[in-house]
């Protein structure tokens, strides 16, 4: 638990599932309850994060970025983001909705990269300092639903690929695989199907927060 007096949300899921698209439609819904609420993303939230995002996405650098760096460098980003505007946030009462954490650290770096998990645990535990979302959507669809509806976003708005969209089919099986472990083990998830039209997707996603914004008082 955040153990603050505000509430945190994550999303998390594969690439293309929709957790940009969800994330601000219950941000809509929850300030329409008259919550106090801010978006904000990993890798980034902050310049210096977005700063360490531009790094960790560009896709061509002159050498190749090690696993270890490209760990480090989530949670530089994450103590930054996590120190200058998630507690703050959550010291003020506002329910903070996050595109990202720690669970995509546990699956990329983790189960796709195949880092070591207690080298994870042990810069998760000198960077979080006891904060854990209070709530965690796991948008979860097969490979071909969310890469399918990121290439054809991507196309529309002309984006370039990322360094983790040149990655092989098997490394992202392992990843939605992390993710479903994680959903499995901890209790502070709920799954969606997010294979589903949007409009049943959000309907999933109120009948979780409908009781939550009805049953927190702030
Ligand atoms: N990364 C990491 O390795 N370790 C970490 O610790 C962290 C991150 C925090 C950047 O993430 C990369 O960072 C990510 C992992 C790594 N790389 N990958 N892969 P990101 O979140 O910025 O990028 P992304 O995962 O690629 O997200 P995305 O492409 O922006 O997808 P999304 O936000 O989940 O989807 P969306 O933009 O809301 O939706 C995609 C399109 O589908 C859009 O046109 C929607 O209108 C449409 N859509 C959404 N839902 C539906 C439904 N239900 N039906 C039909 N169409 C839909």
């Amino acid at each position: 638990m955040s153990r603050q007096p505000g509430f945190f949300i994550t999303f998390e899921g594969g690439e293309g599932v929709g957790k940009s698209t969800n994330i601000t439609f219950a941000a809509d819904w929850l300030r329409a309850q008259g919550k106090d609420v801010i978006v904000t993303r990993e890798p980034g939230g902050t310049p210096i994060a977005e700063t360490i995002r531009n790094a960790l996405l560009k896709a061509h650098h002159d050498e190749l970025m090690m696993p270890r760096t490209e760990l480090l460098l989530v949670f530089a980003a994450r103590a930054q983001h996590i120190e200058s505007v998630i507690m703050p946030a959550l010291a003020r009462g506002t329910w903070v909705l996050c595109d990202r954490f720690t669970d995509s650290t546990i699956a990329y770096q983790g189960f796709g990269r195949g880092l070591p998990m207690d080298e994870i645990d042990t810069l998760k535990t000198l960077v979080q300092q006891g904060l854990e979302p209070d709530l965690t959507f796991l948008l979860d669809a097969p490979l071909s639903v969310g890469m399918g509806r990121a290439a054809q976003r991507g196309s529309d708005a002309g984006e370039e690929t990322d360094r983790f969209e040149t990655e092989q089919l098997a490394f992202f099986e392992r990843v939605r695989s992390g993710f479903q472990a994680l959903a499995a083990e901890h209790s502070r998830f709920r799954v969606l199907d997010a294979a589903q039209p949007l409009a049943r997707v959000q309907a999933d996603l109120l009948k979780e927060l409908v009781p939550l914004a009805g049953g927190i008082n702030r």
